[in-house]
C-alpha cells in the first residue's frame, strides 16, 4: 500500500514537511479554492502539483471532485454540470493525476452528532448518537413524517429529550451536522451561512419523489458519461460508501451495501469504475461484513480508508481505535496487500490527542490522532508484507 494523507491544501496548518517527517508517501487533495460545479483548470491543478512534488511527495488521489446536487437529482444543467466534471477530468488527466474519489450522497455528506466525543484517557474522537440524530430530525428540522422513521421507543426518548436540551445544546447540534462537518470538506453549507436549518430544508427538497432507484439512474447516466474520458487518459473513479450507509432524513443513500456496491460496479462495468473502500463508513453499517466485501470488492478498489467503527446499543456509533472494532483493519491489509501493493491508502479519521486541540487542528483530522494511527498501520502492513513473503498468508 501506498502510505497517503489527506491534506487540505496551502491553508492547511499540518504543513508538508510535516508529513514528510512521518513517513507519508502520498497527498490526496482537492482544489478546495474551487466552487462546487466549477472547472478545475490546467494551471490550478500543475500549481498545486508542483508545490506538493518541491515538498519530496507526490499527488496520489484527488479527494474529492464533488459532484453537484443537480446531476445527482438530475437537474435541468446536470449536462452542463457533466460537462465541467469531464474537462476537470480531462485536466487531471492531463497532469497524470489518476485516481478520484466522490460521493453520491444527496445533500449530506458524512454525518456525526458529536466531533468531540471524551473517551476516558482524554483524547476525543466523533460519534453518532441515534437519539440526538432523531431529535434534530423531528424536533429541529420538524421534517414531514420524520417520526415514521424512528421506533416508539426511541421517539419516547426524543421527547424526553426535548424537556431537558437547552437552546446553547440545539445550536451546537445543528452546528455539528449540518455546518461543522460538511464545512471543512467543502460541503453545501458553510460557517457563517444565516440560517443553515433553512437552506438545508430547501436542499432536502430537491429530493422529494427521488428514491433509490431514481438516484441509482442518476448515477449510472453520470458514469456512463464520464468513462470515455477516464478510459482516454486512465482515471480510475472511485465512489466513497455513504457515512453512515444507511438512509437518513429521507433522502436516497446508494452505497451502503455489498447489494448496493455490486449494483453500482456491475451497472457500468468498466475498470475504471470503483471503489474507495472506506472501511469506517461500511462498518457503521450492522449489515456489512467488511472483511467479506473486501475480499469480495477488492479487485474494484482503487483507494482505501483504514478506520474502523463500533456500533453500540441503541444505534449510537463510535469510532473505534484503528485496531479494534468492526473494520478488521488488520485482515483488510491483507486482503489488499495480496490484490495490489501499490493501492494509495489514508489512515482516516484519528482521535483528538496530545496537542491537537490545541493547534486548531480538525476532529477527525487531526495530526497527533493520525500519526498514531498511521505508525499502528505501517506496523501491520510491514508485518503482512513479511507474512506474504514469508508464504505464511
Ligand atoms: C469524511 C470523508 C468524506 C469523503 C467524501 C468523499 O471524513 O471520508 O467526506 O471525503 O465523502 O467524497
Amino acid at each position: 500500500m501506498k502510505k497517503t494523507w489527506r491534506w487540505f491544501g496551502k491553508k492547511d496548518k499540518i504543513t508538508l514537511s510535516m508529513l514528510r517527517q512521518i513517513s507519508v508517501e502520498g497527498i490526496v487533495t482537492a482544489l478546495h479554492n474551487i466552487p462546487n460545479g466549477e472547472v478545475w483548470d490546467l494551471e490550478s491543478i500543475l500549481d498545486l502539483k508542483q508545490y506538493i512534488e518541491d515538498a519530496g511527495l507526490e499527488w496520489s488521489v484527488v479527494e474529492s471532485l464533488p459532484v453537484s446536487e443537480a446531476i445527482k437529482y438530475a437537474g435541468s444543467n446536470r449536462d452542463k454540470l457533466i460537462d465541467n466534471y469531464i474537462v476537470s477530468l480531462e485536466n487531471l488527466g492531463k497532469a497524470g493525476i489518476k485516481t478520484v474519489c466522490y460521493n453520491f450522497m444527496p445533500v449530506i455528506d458524512w454525518i456525526r452528532t458529536d466531533l468531540n466525543y471524551k473517551w476516558e484517557d482524554g483524547t476525543s474522537s466523533l460519534f453518532f448518537d441515534k437519539i440526538k440524530f432523531a431529535y434534530f430530525d423531528c424536533m429541529i428540522l420538524k421534517r414531514n413524517n420524520a417520526e415514521n422513521n424512528y421506533t416508539e421507543e426511541e421517539l419516547k426518548k426524543v421527547y424526553a429529550l426535548d424537556k431537558t436540551i437547552t437552546q446553547e445544546e440545539k445550536d451546537a447540534l445543528i452546528d455539528t451536522i449540518i455546518v461543522k462537518t460538511q464545512g471543512f470538506i467543502n460541503g453545501n453549507i458553510k460557517e457563517g451561512d444565516q440560517n443553515p436549518v433553512a437552506i438545508f430544508k430547501s436542499l432536502l427538497a430537491l429530493y422529494d419523489g427521488i428514491g433509490r432507484n431514481t438516484l441509482r439512474e442518476n448515477m449510472k447516466y453520470f458514469l456512463e458519461r464520464i468513462m470515455p474520458v477516464c478510459e482516454k487518459y486512465g482515471i480510475n473513479m472511485c465512489v466513497h460508501p455513504d457515512d453512515p450507509p444507511y438512509q437518513m432524513l429521507g433522502l436516497p443513500r446508494i452505497v451502503t451495501s455489498e447489494e448496493d456496491i455490486e449494483w453500482i460496479l456491475k451497472a457500468v462495468d468498466n475498470p475504471h469504475n470503483g471503489l474507495t473502500f472506506c472501511a469506517g463508513s461500511l462498518s457503521s453499517g450492522c449489515q456489512n461484513d467488511v472483511p467479506k466485501l473486501a475480499q469480495k470488492f477488492a479487485s474494484r478498489t482503487r483507494f482505501i480508508h483504514l478506520r474502523s467503527t463500533e456500533i453500540l446499543e441503541g444505534g449510537n456509533f463510535i469510532e473505534a481505535p484503528h485496531l479494534e472494532g468492526r473494520g478488521h483493519l488488520i485482515d483488510l491489509v491483507r486482503i489488499f496487500e495480496k490484490e495490489d501493493t501499490s493501492l494509495p491508502m489514508r489512515v482516516d479519521h484519528g482521535r483528538l490527542m496530545l496537542d491537537d486541540e490545541k493547534n486548531g487542528y480538525n476532529p477527525g483530522y487531526s495530526f497527533y490522532g493520525r500519526m498514531y494511527a498511521l505508525a499502528q498501520m505501517d506496523g501491520v502492513i510491514e508485518t503482512v508484507k513479511n507474512e506474504i513473503k514469508e508464504n505464511i498468508i
